[in-house]
């Protein structure tokens, strides 16, 4: 199975990205709505089909992306019946089962953290995604959103702690930089209810928690309501058709270059010797070392998109520009290879 765990720093959320490696077909586990770019370009980069996003709860520290991976790759929004969320268009419950190629995740209902949490169970690797209802050394909150202590002891021991001792537990949040757990970990170490804690001693616990509400519940939970739907579509750039590498970088297609060189300034960061040999009419040459100090030299007019011969010192001239403040810069992807692949005119 492809497998990929990601971070939200906003929020402490992770997202999983989970994969059939024959099929393609893949499913993201509790998407983030300002990292949608990000995971859009993994799957991209990675030739993944998105069928499904779900998501363990209603979260009330940060909005889904699961409207807007929709929106922009197709895949279908899944979240439990009981959150009734608009835009749902898959309403989980306790024993459905979750295809994407060979593999499959079973839900089980986890409520206590909220009443509509779920975990999602990966018999196959055995894996978890407990989502807040177990968290590492600790659990989520039960002091808002119809949360219960009882009902999450329960939870936890009768869904999560009846795996075997070698699953694996992928949380919803970490805030302390740590991962993954184990079953058996967990059992005996959770802050909690681990250690042959009573549900007495863990309602104890939970009963006298002074956390603050999160930050942005305010925003959160309307947001999830929608499945994360916005009142206004993110920003993205409008002057070329581009996408974010994973790398995090704004990329457009030698094509669209070479049919719009009108439109751009083209900057060149080859060595002297490399573009002597092959260049693109019209470009300017900076080598990569002297952009930074040669920024004043160029053309602010158009966009600026940035070449080298395989796209990689290309792309750290896209930074080095858009550190000085310029905002309307892109890298030409694959650079003269693919320039060259595509059959686009230069000269000798
Ligand atoms: N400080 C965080 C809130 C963190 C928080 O309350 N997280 C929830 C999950 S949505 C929780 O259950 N935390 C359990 C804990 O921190 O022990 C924020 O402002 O967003
Ligand atoms: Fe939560």
């Amino acid at each position: 199975m492809i497998f990929r765990q990601l971070f939200d720093a906003k929020s402490s959320t992770f997202t999983y990205l989970l994969a059939d490696e024959v099929s393609k077909d893949a499913v993201i586990i509790d998407p983030v709505f300002e990292q949608s770019n990000r995971d859009i370009a993994l799957i991209t980069e990675l030739g993944l089909n998105l069928t499904h996003s779900l998501d363990t709860h209603c979260h009330a520290d940060h909005v889904t992306g699961s409207w807007l991976l929709k929106h922009k790759i197709n895949s279908l929004i899944a979240s439990a019946k009981v959150i009734n969320a608009e835009y749902t268009d898959v309403a989980l419950e306790h024993g459905d089962i979750i295809k994407f190629g060979q593999y499959e995740l079973q839900v089980r209902a986890t409520p206590g953290h909220t009443d509509g949490c779920l975990t999602y169970v990966c018999h196959a690797q055995k894996m978890a995604f407990t989502g807040d209802a177990l968290l590492i050394r600790g659990c989520g909150r039960c002091d808002f959103q119809q949360g219960s202590a009882s009902q999450l002891f329960d939870s936890i021991h009768q869904q999560i702690f009846s795996l075997t001792n070698d699953f694996s537990l992928y949380p919803g949040h970490d805030y302390s930089g740590r991962c993954s757990t184990s079953v058996a970990e967990e059992k005996l170490f959770n802050a909690r209810l681990g250690g042959n804690a009573s549900k007495q001693d863990f309602i104890g616990y939970m009963d006298n928690m002074t956390l603050p509400h999160p930050k942005y519940i305010d925003i959160a939970l309307p947001g999830n309501l929608v499945s994360g739907k916005p009142d206004k579509l993110p920003q993205e750039p409008t002057w070329a058709p581009m996408e974010l590498s994973y790398g995090g970088i704004y990329q457009v297609s030698p094509y669209w270059v070479a049919t719009n060189l009108d439109k751009v300034t083209i900057l060149d960061v080859r060595e002297n010797e490399e573009v002597a040999q092959t260049k693109i009419n019209g470009a300017i040459t900076i080598p990569l070392g002297e952009v930074s100090t040669k920024l004043s030299t160029i053309p602010t007019d158009k966009p600026i998109v940035t070449f080298c011969r395989s796209g990689r010192r290309s792309a750290l001239a896209v930074d080095i520009l858009k550190k000085s403040g310029l905002t309307d810069v892109a890298n030409i992807k694959g650079g003269m290879l693919a320039w060259q692949d595509q059959s686009l005119p230069y000269s000798f």
